[in-house]
């Protein structure tokens, strides 16, 4: 039977195919370099399919020398504690979106700008060109490794469990979770909401117990996470695109010889490019998967939510944060004005 990347992705997820321990490869004898790589998603989601093909990879071109072992769904912990994790050691390689990597690195937030990108046309140009460089730039100064190819998470899309969002005065007191950073906490703020900041590791269950009534992510998110089960409404805001850098520890990486650095961090893009590929395909694929499972979709008008944003002085705020500098390369990556 063929089954085609979408398809594999959802019957995984349905028959509850998923373990629960970290993907390990098998060497005959033991790596001289065995890494971690840590990272929130499920691992049906293409972020882990992707990587362990890459962890392959890795295990074969090197001869057995490096071994990728892959922690998903949080396991080693969530995402703020890995941040740390990253930094100390504890942990060689971890997955991150730039807005929660701005906790420590500010400007690594810039590209999470609401509205910023009107499509996929515009974002790998940006993060594989001046923009991406930029960011890479400001996380080096900051002393940790990144590869080049920012890995996707997509364009973000609210859920509820109370109701659709259609306008922005629908966002006005709605209780939703936001990952843990300042762009995001602003952002929903200036929606009048009432953002509170949850890891993802503890999302789920917080929609789950009410805690909060809704959050936003994208459709391969709600599909692989099983986001379907805890949420009712899905509104296509796209209100931002999201990605994952993947980060490493420098102590960690100047360890490897030379042609170990160059095949991990070869394997690392060329399964990053890979990676977008699938999470476009599915971010445009899933709607019907998730109305299957009971959720209801609406297709908001975004330009009211835009000009909320603006109204509320958010554009403004974050120029002054990021700085002029940053701001013009941003807009000239997104070849338009902001705010
Ligand atoms: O925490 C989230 O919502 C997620 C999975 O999208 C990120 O990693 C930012």
């Amino acid at each position: 039977m063929r089954m085609n990347r979408r398809q594999f992705v959802v019957g995984a997820v349905a028959t509850g195919a998923v373990t629960s321990f970290a993907i390990r490869t098998r060497p005959a004898h033991a790596a001289e370099f065995t890494y971690k790589f840590a990272n929130n998603q499920a691992l049906t989601h293409p972020t882990n399919v992707r990587a362990q093909e890459a962890a392959r990879k890795m295990q074969e071109e090197s001869g057995g020398r490096f071994e990728l072992q892959i922690f998903p769904s949080s396991q080693l912990g969530a995402d703020t504690d890995m941040l740390s994790q990253v930094r100390s050691g504890g942990v060689e390689f971890f997955s991150l979106s730039p807005l929660i990597l701005s906790t420590l690195v500010p400007n690594a937030a810039l590209s999470g700008i609401g509205f910023a990108f009107p499509n996929y046309d515009a974002v790998w140009p940006a993060m594989d060109g001046e923009l991406g460089t930029y960011v890479r730039g400001q996380i080096a100064e900051r002393g940790l490794v990144t590869m080049d190819k920012i890995w996707d998470n997509g364009f973000r899309q609210i859920t509820s469990s109370k109701g659709p969002i259609n306008t922005p005065a629908d966002l006005e007191g709605f209780k939703i979770r936001v990952p843990v950073s300042p762009l995001w906490t602003s952002m929903f703020s200036a929606f009048g909401s009432a953002p509170t900041s949850i890891n993802f590791a503890e999302t789920y269950a917080a929609l789950q117990t009410g805690v909060v009534d809704g959050q936003e992510n994208p459709l391969a998110i709600l599909t692989t996470h099983k986001v379907y089960e805890v949420q009712k409404y899905c509104s296509t805001t796209n209100h931002m695109w999201d990605g994952f850098w993947i980060l490493g520890n420098r102590r960690a990486w100047q360890s490897l010889p030379d042609e170990l650095k160059e095949i991990v961090a070869k394997n690392f893009n060329a399964a990053g490019e890979q990676q977008r590929q699938d999470v476009m395909e599915l971010n445009a694929g899933l709607r019907g998967d998730l109305e299957g499972h009971g959720m209801v979709f609406n297709e908001p008008d975004t330009a009211p939510f835009q000009a909320k944003l603006n109204e509320a002085g958010f554009y403004a705020e974050w120029k002054g944060k990021f700085g002029e500098d940053a701001w013009a390369i941003l807009e000239k990556a997104v070849g338009k004005d902001l705010g």
